[in-house]
């Protein structure tokens, strides 16, 4: 068997792993009964399986994408309790994935291509209450999607599909920006289990046009064909929405990963 990292083998990932060497033995027992063709694919869907799980399953991916400005940086350091990421006027300001792990992740982090120096790990035994709930949780802040530096961009794209939940970061003044919706909300139609989006920034609007503004967020996402994606409201300079916010993160950290459901469907 293959050794897993010590990080990546909890309980979610050691249950899989074992259905994978019952399936083994049972192909080793009973394989000359089955077609040459049959027994070749179900041992190399096994051997994929066993790739994706030596990463481990118990974490949960989460990243924060949106437009230059949005608050992302800002948003995360909010949500960590830590100001590990870089918060500038100048923009773009972030150009490198940045991550705060919840419980050890290097593996993991090696494999979404996060560098060592843009990694950090919160000390869970120190926080109390706050944060109760977070354990697995793998925090990337993205760079801007709508970069006017190109390879933003594609750091954007390259992680998207590895990412459990997105949580889309858009501000007061760029929320209807065609970048976002129509370069990649559209194209996300079928994923709103896997996302919501989140209108930072809210203490820069005045209490009474908050409720309009909250709307027509709404409305473009129904027209984006996202009827159904969870809208929040926060600000990353205040506190106010974090909490929310922080609670709608840990709901998705309990709830099964991408990578988790996909090894159960080959399973099956
Ligand atoms: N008033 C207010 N300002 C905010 C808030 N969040 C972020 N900012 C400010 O907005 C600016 C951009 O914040 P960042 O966190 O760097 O934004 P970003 O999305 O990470 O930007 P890029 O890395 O360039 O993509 C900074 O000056 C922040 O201080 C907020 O909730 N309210
Ligand atoms: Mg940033």
């Amino acid at each position: 068997m293959t050794a897993l990292p010590s990080d990546a083998a909890g309980p979610r990932t050691r249950g899989l792993l074992h259905r994978v060497r019952d399936l083994e033995e049972a192909l080793d027992r009973g394989g000359d009964r089955l077609p040459d063709d049959a027994v070749l694919d179900a041992r190399r869907s096994l051997s994929a399986v066993r790739e994706r799980l030596a990463l481990g399953v118990d974490h949960t991916v989460v990243a924060l994408v949106g437009g230059t400005g949005s608050g992302k940086s800002s948003l995360f350091n909010a949500l960590s309790g830590l100001k590990f990421a870089d918060v500038g006027a100048r923009r773009p300001t972030t150009s490198t994935v940045t991550a705060c792990t919840w419980g050890g992740a290097d593996a993991l982090l090696d494999w979404l291509g996060v560098a060592p120096d843009r990694r950090i790990e919160r000390e869970s035994a120190l926080d109390g209450d706050t944060q109760v709930g977070l354990r697995g949780l793998v925090l990337l802040d993205l760079p801007d999607h709508d970069s006017v530096a190109q390879e933003h961009r594609a750091v954007v794209d390259r992680l998207l599909p590895m990412v459990d939940l997105l949580v889309w970061v858009v501000d007061p003044q760029k929320y209807a920006d065609d970048a976002l919706h129509t370069g990649y909300l559209r194209h996300l139609v079928g994923h709103e289990g896997s996302m919501l989006v989140v209108l930072n920034q809210v203490d820069t609007v005045p209490v009474g046009a908050q409720g309009s503004l909250l709307r027509d967020i709404a409305r473009l996402l129904r027209e984006d064909g996202l009827a159904d994606v969870p809208v929040h409201a926060a600000s990353a300079t205040t506190g106010d929405g974090v909490p929310v916010l922080r609670a709608a993160i840990a709901r998705a950290v309990a709830g099964r990963g991408q990578a988790e459901r996909r090894a159960e469907a080959e399973l099956g």
